[in-house]
C-alpha cells in the first residue's frame, strides 16, 4: 500500500471548460480511482487559476469585476467536474486566503536563500499564454507561436528568480530519476530544454495588482505562474501543516499538457529546491486534444466543445470512457465525434452492456435467475491473468487508453466464449451452469478493472451479478483472483446499461 496525490493543472478562469481540459482531468481521474482499488491513500486536487492579466481582461470584456468574474467561471469549472463524477478530494481557488499564505511563505523563503532579486526586464508579452517569449520564437510579424495573435511589448521593473543557479541541481535530478517526466518523448523535450541552458526568469509584475502580493515589495504582485504552482503545495498544507505536507508531498503527480511542460519540469522543480523543499515531482506530459488539426482551446478562434453537451448524449460514463479509451496519454489527437459514438457503441453497447444483459438473460432462463459458481480451470482464467496484468502495468505507466483496451479484452473474449458455447441453446443443466459461472466471474473481474472508467455503471453491474458491497470497495490484485464469484446469489435482468446509439 502507498499513496498517490495526483494534480489538475489549475485551469484559467477566463472562459468554460472545454473536452481538452476534461480529458485532462478525467486521466487524473481515473488513475486515482486505480490507486484507490489498489488500497493506495489518494488525494485528487483539482483547481481554478485566477489572477494575472489574462483573467483580468477577460473580466473587463465580460463587464465584471475579476473576482466576480473568477467565481462565476471557477464555478463552471466545478459543476461540470461534478458532472463528470470526477472524485477530487478538494478543489482549490488561487484566490483563497490559504493560497496567498503559501505562495507568500514559499516565496520568501527563496528571498531568503539568496535566490530572488531585482533588474529591469524588456521584452515580447503573449498574454494568451501569460509569458515572455524569445524574438526568435515568434512567428508572423511578432505573433505568438499558440495563439497566433500579436505579443505586446513591456518594460518592467521585475523580482528575478534566479533559475540559472539551479541548472546543475536540474541535470542531477533528471540524471537520478528516470521517471521524473512520463512519456519519454516529454522528458527528452524537458532535457533538450535544460541542455539549452537556463536564464534567470521574472516572478513579479508592477504593472497590475490582480495577484498576490510580494511580501518584501507590496508594489508588485507575484506573475501569475509562480502564484500558480504553489497551489500544489498549498493543498496540502505548506506553510500551515508540515506534517500534512510531509505526507503527501513525496507522493504528488502532476498531469500537465505539453504546453505547460517547461513551467513544471523545470521553473517548479526549480523553485521547490530554493525554498528547501526536498521532494521533486512527478510530471504526467499528454498531447492535445484537436479540432481541424488545431488545438482546441478557451480563446482560439477553432469550436469549442462543452462535456455537458457529450455527456447529454453519451451518459457520464460513456462519456468518460470514450474520451480516456480513445485518446492515447502523450501524443496529440484529434476529437471526433464520430469517433466517441462508435467507441460507445463498440466498447460499451455491443461488449460490456451486451454481455452484462445476456447473461442475465440466459441465467433467467436457464438457471433460474440463480448464478452458477466458476470453473477453477476455467479457460477464462488464464485470459483474465493475462489482461490483468497488462491493464494494471499500463495504469502504473499512466496510459489509460492502454489499460482499458487490456481490460476489455477480457470483456470480448468472454463475449467469443459465449458465442462459442452458446448456452442459450443449452438444456439447463451442469453444461450451462458451467459456461455462465465462467462468464459471470469474467464480468465480476472486468467489472472492477473497468470501474475507473465507468464507475456509475461498474457499481449497476455489480448489482445485477448479484455481488455484495460496492465495487468502490474491491481491493486489488485480490478482487483479480479468479474463483470469488461466490455463485447461489440472485442475477437481475435490467434495461440495457448502455443503448445502442446513432448518429443523428
Ligand atoms: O495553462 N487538449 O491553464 P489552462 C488537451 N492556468 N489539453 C488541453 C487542451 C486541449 N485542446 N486545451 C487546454 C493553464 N488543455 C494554467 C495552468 S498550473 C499551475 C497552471 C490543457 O486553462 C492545458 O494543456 O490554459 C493545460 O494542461 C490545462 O488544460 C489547463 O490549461
Amino acid at each position: 500500500m502507498g499513496r498517490y496525490f495526483g494534480t489538475t493543472p489549475i485551469f484559467y478562469v477566463n472562459d468554460a471548460p472545454h473536452v481538452g481540459h476534461a480529458y485532462n482531468a478525467l486521466s487524473v481521474d481515473a488513475v486515482c480511482r486505480w490507486h484507490r482499488l489498489l488500497g493506495d491513500e489518494v488525494r485528487f486536487l483539482t483547481g481554478t487559476d485566477e489572477h494575472g492579466l489574462k483573467v483580468m481582461r477577460s473580466a473587463q470584456e465580460a463587464g465584471r469585476s475579476p473576482i466576480e468574474h473568477a467565481d462565476h467561471n471557477s464555478g463552471r469549472f466545478r459543476d461540470a467536474w461534478a458532472e463528470m463524477n470526477l472524485a477530487n478530494d478538494d478543489f482549490i481557488r488561487t484566490t483563497e486566503p490559504r493560497h496567498h499564505a503559501a505562495v507568500q511563505a514559499m516565496l520568501q523563503r527563496a528571498y531568503d536563500n539568496g535566490h530572488i532579486y531585482q533588474a529591469t526586464y524588456s521584452g515580447w508579452y503573449c498574454v494568451g499564454c501569460e509569458a515572455y517569449y524569445a524574438e526568435d520564437d515568434l512567428i508572423d510579424d511578432h505573433a505568438c507561436p499558440i495563439h497566433k495573435r500579436p505579443v505586446e511589448h513591456m518594460v518592467e521593473d521585475n523580482w528575478f528568480f534566479r533559475l540559472s543557479a539551479f541548472q546543475k541541481q536540474l541535470e542531477d535530478w533528471f540524471a537520478a530519476t528516470p521517471g521524473n517526466v512520463t512519456p519519454d518523448g516529454f522528458r527528452n523535450e524537458a532535457l533538450g530544454i535544460l541542455r539549452q541552458g537556463l536564464e534567470d526568469v521574472s516572478i513579479s509584475r508592477s504593472s497590475i495588482d490582480w495577484g498576490i502580493s510580494v511580501p518584501w515589495d507590496p508594489d508588485h504582485v507575484f506573475y501569475v505562474w509562480y502564484d500558480a504552482l504553489i497551489n500544489y503545495a498549498t493543498a496540502v498544507g505548506y506553510g500551515t501543516d508540515q506534517e500534512q505536507f510531509d505526507t503527501w508531498w513525496p507522493s504528488v503527480h502532476h498531469f500537465v499538457g505539453k504546453d505547460i511542460l517547461r513551467f513544471h519540469t523545470i521553473y517548479w522543480p526549480a523553485m521547490l529546491m530554493a525554498a528547501d523543499v526536498e521532494h521533486l515531482p512527478t510530471v504526467h506530459v499528454h498531447g492535445f486534444l484537436l479540432l481541424g488539426g488545431e488545438k482546441m482551446s478557451k480563446t482560439g478562434n477553432v469550436t469549442k466543445v462543452a462535456p455537458s453537451d457529450l455527456i447529454a448524449d453519451f451518459g457520464v460514463d460513456g462519456f468518460r470512457h470514450a474520451v480516456l479509451r480513445d485518446h492515447p496519454f502523450g501524443p496529440d489527437s484529434e476529437f471526433s465525434y464520430e469517433a466517441l459514438l462508435s467507441r460507445y457503441n463498440v466498447d460499451l453497447a455491443n461488449n460490456y452492456g451486451n454481455l452484462v444483459s445476456r447473461v442475465a438473460t440466459v441465467v433467467a432462463k436457464k438457471c433460474n435467475g440463480i448464478g452458477p459458481a466458476p470453473d477453477p480451470g476455467s479457460p477464462l482464467a488464464a485470459v483474465v491473468a493475462t489482461a490483468f496484468a497488462e491493464t494494471a502495468a499500463a495504469w502504473e505507466r499512466t496510459q489509460p487508453s492502454v489499460a482499458l483496451e487490456a481490460t476489455w479484452r477480457i470483456i470480448r473474449q468472454t463475449n467469443e466464449y459465449l458465442q462459442e458455447r452458446e448456452p442459450w441453446k443449452m438444456d439447463a443443466g451442469p453444461d450451462v451452469d458451467a459456461v455462465m459461472g465462467d462468464a459471470l466471474e469474467a464480468l465480476r473481474i472486468a467489472t472492477v478493472l473497468a470501474w475507473p472508467s465507468i464507475p456509475e455503471t461498474a457499481e449497476l453491474a455489480w448489482k445485477r451479478i448479484g455481488m455484495p458491497g460496492t465495487v468502490a470497495e474491491q481491493r486489488l490484485p485480490a478482487a483479480a483472483q479468479w474463483g470469488l464469484y461466490p455463485g447461489g446469489v440472485t442475477v437481475e435482468t435490467g434495461d440495457p446499461l448502455f443503448p445502442r446509439l446513432k448518429l443523428t
